[in-house]
């Protein structure tokens, strides 16, 4: 029995659920779980010592955790070829160039919505999206032959960055000058997967 500790929201977790659509990997069970960093919730913490989601609990072994290497073990279960030998570099550097994105826009949704008021710091959050519009810019730049061809962990992290950017932080408009991009988004979401996972609050 495998479990799948996740939350409609985030798109860490997403990024391992459109995986398991992809590969068909339907014995895999989610539990949807509410945690935040002022706020651990306690079967998180248990599986993950640093009490983040997603978490993948297993019957004959310890929790995996990370996204990342969640959608290692998986993607090695499935034999799915979503991390291909003949361009594995760039895979994991786009790979990590989405989580980068994830990263820097959920420190800024945390900032609003987990620090009090008078505790925000503009400064620090438009730091941070500096960093998302530099990856975004990036991707526009250099990555988009790569996101042309065949589907692979990359393509699922790059889909899930950018809905996490639609479903939060709408108002940043990352499309703007940035038409491949937008162009190849348009496409990918609509794939059953990204379709299924569309982040909820
Ligand atoms: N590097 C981690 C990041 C996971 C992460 O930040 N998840 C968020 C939800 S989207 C979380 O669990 N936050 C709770 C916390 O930071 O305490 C991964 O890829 O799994």
């Amino acid at each position: 029995m495998i479990t799948l500790l996740s939350a409609p929201a985030s798109p860490f977790a997403r990024t391992i659920r459109v995986l398991l659509l992809e590969t068909a990997q339907d014995d895999v069970a989610l539990t949807d779980i509410a945690t935040t960093p002022m706020a651990t919730d306690p079967t998180v913490a248990a599986a993950n010592p640093v009490g983040k989601i997603p978490a993948l609990l297993r019957d004959d072994g310890p929790a995996i955790y990370d996204s990342r290497v969640i959608a290692r073990f998986l993607n090695a279960r499935a034999g799915a070829g979503l991390y291909p030998d003949a361009r594995i570099w760039e895979t994991l550097t786009l790979e990590a160039t989405a989580h980068g994105i994830m990263e820097a826009a959920l420190a800024m949704v945390y900032e609003k919505r987990v620090r009090p008021e008078n505790k925000q710091h503009q400064p620090w959050i438009e730091a941070q999206w500096d960093k998302a519009a530099r990856a975004l810019d990036a991707v526009e730049a250099r990555w988009m032959s790569h996101l042309s061809g065949p589907v692979d962990m990359a393509h699922i992290a790059m889909g899930c960055a950018l809905g996490y950017l639609d479903f939060r932080l709408d108002d940043r408009n990352w499309r703007r000058g940035r038409d491949a991009l937008t162009a190849w988004e348009a496409g990918f979401a609509t794939r059953p997967a990204m379709r299924a996972t569309i982040p909820a609050a």
